[in-house]
C-alpha cells in the first residue's frame, strides 16, 4: 500500500503541494524526508508529536526520516501561528533545549540508523550576511512575503525584521537537505504550509529544482470543540517529569467515544482491522471503554516504553482499588500533581481535624459521619474511628497524606507547618 493512502485512511493529510507527483514518489522503495522542530522548549507535548509519528510511519515503511533540530532557526523563532513577537532565547537555553529534544527523538525513533537527526545550526551559522542576502534574499519578493498569512496577520501588531526573515531560513534548510541528503519531502503541521511551500518555490527559482514536495497534517480537533491536548493541568508533555506516565495514560483513557477512533488512527500503529474492531466494540459496548484502554496502552508504551506503561497501569489499579499503600514517592507525586488538596500543619493529627483543615470536609460533624460510615481511606487503609491519629504516607518523607473519600475522590494533603 502506498503510504499516502495509509496517511489518508488515518485522516492525516491536510495539504499537499503536488498530489500526483508525491503519490508517485512515495510509491518508490525508499525516499528521504524531513520534519523540523525548534528548541523553544525542553520537551515536546502531544501536539508536537503528530508529525513525528508520521515520520515514524515512513520509517516503518522503509523510508529514511530526517529530524531537523532547529538550533539555528530556534535562535530566531518562527512567527507562524503567533500573535506577538517572541523574546529571544539565550544561546545556552537553545543548546540545552536542543539536547533535551534530541534525546526525546532518539527514544521515539530507536538507535538502528534507519533515521537521522541533524541540527540546522551547523549550516545556518556558517552563511555570511552578504551571502545570505545575495544567494537567498534575492529569491524572495518582499511583496509576496508580506501577503503570506503569517506576516499579514502581524502587520497590525508588528513583526520584526528578524521574525520576518524566518521563512527564508527554513527555505535554506530544505535546499541544503535536498543538496546533501536528497531529501524530497518536508512534512509539518498545518501551520508550516507557508514555510514549506516557500522552500520549494525558492529551490525552483534558484536552480530549477523540481521533484521536491510538501505535505501538511490537519490541526487536531475535538468533538466537543475544546482544544486538543490540554488538560486541567496544562499541556500533555512527553517528558515524564512534567507529565507522569500515569497522567499520560489517563489522558488517553479519558477521551470521548466520539474522538477515540480518530486518535487510534493518528496515535497508534494498530492495523486497520484492529482499529475497525475497536470501533465496532465502542459502538456496541461504549461502557467497556476498550478502545480508550487500547489507545492509552499503545501511546503510553510508544512514548514511555514497557516500564512506563507498567507504572501507569500499576498506579491506575492502585487508585481504582484504593490500595495506594505500596505506591512509591515518585508515583504519588506523578499521580496526585493536579489533585485537590490542602495543607495540614503537622502529623500525627486527629483524622477529623485533618479532614477539615485539609479541605476534604466542610465540617467536623460531616467528617465524623463519613469516617464512621467507612467512606474515608487514609494512605490506602479504611479508618472508621473518628478518634484515630493519621500519619504521612510512608514513602513521602513525611510530606503527604493520601485521602480517599467515597469511591473516586482523592485528596492530597501536604504536611506543612
Ligand atoms: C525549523 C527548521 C526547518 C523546518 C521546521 C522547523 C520548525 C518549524 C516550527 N515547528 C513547530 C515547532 O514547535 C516548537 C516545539 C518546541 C518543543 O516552528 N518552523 O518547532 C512545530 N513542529 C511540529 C509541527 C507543528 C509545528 O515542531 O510541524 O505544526 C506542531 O504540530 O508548530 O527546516
Amino acid at each position: 500500500m502506498n503510504i499516502i493512502d495509509e496517511l489518508k485512511w488515518r485522516g492525516a493529510v491536510n495539504q499537499q503541494t503536488d498530489e500526483e507527483g508525491l503519490y508517485e514518489l512515495a510509491g518508490k522503495e525508499s525516499i528521504s524526508l524531513y520534519c523540523g522542530i525548534d528548541p523553544t522548549g525542553d520537551s515536546m507535548h502531544i501536539g508536537h508529536l503528530i508529525p513525528f509519528m508520521i515520520l515514524k510511519r515512513f520509517q516503518m515503511a522503509g523510508h529514511h526520516p530526517y529530524i531537523v533540530i532547529g538550533g539555528g532557526t530556534g535562535a530566531i523563532g518562527d512567527p507562524s501561528g503567533r500573535k506577538t513577537e517572541r523574546v529571544l532565547q539565550s544561546a545556552e537555553q537553545v543548546r540545552h533545549n536542543a539536547e533535551c529534544l534530541t534525546a526525546q527523538m532518539q527514544k521515539l525513533f530507536g538507535g538502528d540508523g534507519t533515521f537521522s537527526i541533524v541540527n540546522n545550526y551547523d549550516w545556518l551559522s556558517k552563511i555570511s550576511l552578504l551571502d545570505f542576502l545575495r544567494d537567498y534574499g534575492k529569491l524572495f519578493s518582499v511583496n509576496a512575503m508580506l501577503a503570506k498569512d503569517v506576516v499579514a496577520s502581524r502587520l497590525e501588531t508588528g513583526i520584526s525584521f528578524t521574525e520576518f526573515s524566518y521563512q527564508i531560513l527554513q527555505s535554506i534548510d530544505y535546499y541544503q537537505l535536498y543538496k546533501t541528503y536528497h531529501i524530497q519531502l518536508q512534512i509539518g503541521g498545518a501551520d508550516q504550509w507557508g514555510n514549506i511551500t516557500n522552500g520549494i518555490e525558492m529551490m525552483r527559482k534558484k536552480e530549477g529544482i523540481t521533484g521536491v514536495y510538501g505535505l501538511t497534517i490537519p490541526l487536531m480537533l475535538k468533538a466537543d470543540g475544546t482544544k486538543f491536548g490540554k488538560t486541567a493541568g496544562g499541556a500533555v508533555w512527553l517528558d515524564p517529569k512534567k507529565t507522569s506516565p500515569y497522567e499520560f495514560y489517563q489522558f488517553w483513557f479519558n477521551q470521548d467515544d466520539r474522538d477515540v477512533v480518530k486518535y487510534l488512527k493518528y496515535f497508534t500503529f494498530l492495523s486497520h482491522e484492529e482499529i475497525d474492531a475497536l470501533e465496532a466494540e465502542t459502538a456496541e459496548h461504549p461502557e467497556h471503554r476498550e478502545a480508550q484502554r487500547r489507545l492509552a496502552e499503545e501511546v503510553t508504551r510508544f512514548v514511555h516504553g514497557e516500564e512506563g506503561l507498567a507504572e501507569a497501569e500499576r498506579v491506575t489499579k492502585a487508585l481504582f482499588t484504593g490500595d495506594v499503600a505500596d505506591l512509591s514517592g515518585a508515583e504519588i507525586e506523578g499521580a496526585f500533581r493536579n489533585t485537590a488538596g490542602g495543607v495540614i500543619p503537622s502529623v500525627p493529627m486527629n483524622i477529623v481535624e485533618a479532614l477539615v483543615a485539609g479541605g476534604v470536609e466542610k465540617s467536623k460533624r460531616q467528617a465524623r459521619e463519613d469516617v464512621k460510615n467507612g467512606a474515608v481511606r487514609v494512605n490506602g487503609l479504611a479508618i472508621r474511628d473518628p478518634e484515630a491519629e493519621i500519619s504521612a504516607h510512608p514513602h513521602t518523607d513525611g510530606r503527604y497524606v493520601i485521602v480517599r473519600k467515597g469511591k473516586k475522590n482523592y485528596f492530597l494533603l501536604e504536611v506543612k507547618a
